[in-house]
């Protein structure tokens, strides 16, 4: 034990804090750094935007980019495990309509885990990233009242096409909206072991309940305004400001501050620079919608936001993060109901926690697993009583 590293002193001041900074395990996937951002098996993000997601779900699952061979096979048995079983829509159909997308992707997910599950980690998580297009396509159908699921081509089509078609499309806007969903899985597939939803979901696991449940439950995490749903606020925001003129924004951005509310797609608790998904986001929106009036607003954001922001010195990051410019794009191509946006985080999130859930029960203590989770709690305000 003497030659045990020492990686934190736990202190009383410690406690009640969301475990915040608290060492509890390893990951396999991705680490954030303070300049480059998330990186996946230790390429930086920057460098992975334009794979598709089905490389970079290979990555995540295999610590290693494909070779051309390898990728066509996965994409071909990926396409092979999409099809969703039909007792899935049976469910969707009696959901209520006015529930929120997050709930109706948690109910979703964990219906399918009752339709079909193999009990084994590696296979369901597949299968489920296989079948999150459906999913994903049929709650916006259901949800909507679009009339009943169509038939996609499941055997050939990759994931974002089998999305595409099942949502349904304005042809002029197809290859764009491939375009902006592609990219976006990319970017938000993974961050780290110990965001809430991929802790929630490993935890979940940790108990040997299944890959669904515990993915349902992850998205039951990542649903919370402080956490997944922070882009569908957004976008929210940027409706709301409605210009693009940088003196009005500005004084958009001071009345916000002036009132406490926070300046939505500004500041990370890590990184110190703007982050590369934030770049990334911007460089294709102004390749293919530089005039779109929500663009607009973004871009004149961007340059005054951080402005504003780092007058106040408690800001350690003004610059712009990843759920700037996500909405504006995601509304451009035709997906303009905010409420849904926190869903396509999920989407793409499934495939990181899934990777992960994988890798700390077969992988992790020489294949043992890491066992059920079980932190410390101390007694508060209790002393020993007895029935008398
Ligand atoms: N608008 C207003 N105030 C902000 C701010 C912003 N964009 N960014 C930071 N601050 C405030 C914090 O609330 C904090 O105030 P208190 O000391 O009064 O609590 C202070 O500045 C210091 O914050 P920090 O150390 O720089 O950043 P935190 O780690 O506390 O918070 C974050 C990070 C993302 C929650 C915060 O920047 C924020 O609320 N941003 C706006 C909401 C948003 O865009 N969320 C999406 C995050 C995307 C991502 O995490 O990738």
């Amino acid at each position: 034990m003497d030659d045990e590293k020492v990686l934190c002193e736990v202190t009383e001041n410690h406690l009640n804090t969301g475990l915040r900074g608290i060492p509890v395990g390893t990951c396999r996937t991705s680490f954030v750094t303070p300049t480059e951002g998330v990186h996946y098996c230790g390429y930086p993000i920057k460098e992975l935007v334009d794979f598709s997601p089905e490389d970079i779900i290979y990555l995540l699952f295999n610590k290693e980019l494909p070779t051309s061979d390898q990728s066509s096979a996965f994409k071909a048995d990926l396409a092979v495990r999409g099809h969703v079983p039909s007792g899935l829509t049976n469910v969707l159909q009696t959901l209520p309509k006015d529930g929120h997308p997050m709930d109706w992707l948690s109910v979703g997910i964990q219906t399918l885990g009752m339709l079909e599950t193999t009990d084994n980690w590696r296979e369901d998580s597949l299968n489920l990233i296989a079948r999150m297009p459906r999913l994903m396509g049929l709650i916006f159908r259901y949800r909507e009242g679009r009339g009943e699921d169509i038939a996609v081509d499941d055997t050939s089509k990759s994931l974002v096409q089998r999305f595409v078609d099942t949502v349904g499309v304005d042809e002029h806007l197809r290859a764009k909206m491939e375009r902006v969903v592609s990219t976006y899985l990319v970017l938000h597939m993974d961050h780290g072991g110990g965001n809430l939803s991929t802790f929630t979901g490993k935890s979940i696991a940790s108990g040997k309940a299944t890959v669904y449940s515990a993915i349902a439950g992850a998205m039951n995490a990542l649903s919370g305004p402080l956490h997944g749903r922070a882009n569908q606020s957004c976008l929210e925001f940027v409706l709301k400001i409605g210009t693009s003129d940088e003196a009005e924004v500005e004084q958009f951005v001071r009345n916000e501050l002036k009132e406490g509310r926070p300046v939505f797609g500004f500041g990370h608790a890590v990184l110190s620079v703007e982050d590369p998904r934030a770049t990334a986001q911007f460089a294709i929106g102004e390749e293919i919608c530089p005039d779109d009036e929500n663009f607009k607003v973004i871009r004149t954001l961007r340059k005054v936001a951080p402005m504003v922001l780092s007058e106040n010195k408690k800001i350690r990051n003004p610059n712009a993060n990843v759920d700037i410019a996500s909405g504006a794009l995601l509304y451009h191509v035709g997906l303009t109901d905010p409420t849904y946006y926190t869903t396509f985080f999920g989407w793409a999130r499934v495939a990181g926690i899934g990777a992960q859930i994988v890798d700390e029960r077969t992988v992790l203590r020489s294949g043992k697993g890491v066992p059920i989770y079980r932190p410390k709690y101390f007694a508060e305000g209790q002393e020993l009583r007895h029935i008398e």
